[in-house]
């Protein structure tokens, strides 16, 4: 069944340039992009995005590090998207992330880890409405499943 998930990424992948590098990978993996946008993201919805860490000792650099330039926000669908792109990132710490990860690949550090994705279907749900409204998600036709003769 497909499900979707929210990407984002940071304002370190943007500034290095990884942008193309970052969706490539979802691309060929089969995900379908659903939802696209770029922005620095206000104080208050970083607030509200990171809501859980609210009591951590890192909370108020993690909010200032995620506002402090553009970043992209996105919407990836597909079968398990939640648990693939995870997995796809890697590790929080891209110091600790496997080879073969986005994080493992491209980070720098534990801030600097370029790609932030939901923890679970119900966090998508909410930080995907943190983002975007219904009338800018998009569904359309996926011609390599249409080839395949299986429902997109
Ligand atoms: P993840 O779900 O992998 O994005 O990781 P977390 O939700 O645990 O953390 C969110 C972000 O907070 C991480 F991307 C980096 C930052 N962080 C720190 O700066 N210090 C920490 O000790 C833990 C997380």
């Amino acid at each position: 069944m497909s499900e979707r998930t929210f990407v984002m990424i940071k304002p370190d992948g943007v500034s290095r340039r990884l942008c193309g590098r970052v969706i490539a990978r979802y691309e060929s993996k089969g995900l379908r992009l659903a939802g696209m946008k770029m922005q620095i993201v206000a104080r208050e919805l970083a607030e509200r995005h990171y809501a859980e860490h609210k009591y951590k000792p890192f909370y108020g650099d993690l909010v200032d590090f995620i506002m402090s330039g553009p970043s992209i926000a996105m919407v990836w669908e597909g079968p398990n998207a939640v648990e693939v792109v995870r997995k796809m990132n890697g590790a929080t710490n891209s110091l600790k992330a496997d080879p073969g990860t986005i994080r493992g690949d491209l980070g720098l550090s534990l801030q600097n880890n370029v790609v932030h994705a939901s923890d679970s279907p119900e966090t998508a749900q909410r930080e995907i409405g943190l983002y975007f409204t219904d009338a800018e998600l998009w569904d359309y036709p996926m011609p390599d499943a249409a080839w395949l003769g299986q429902k997109s």
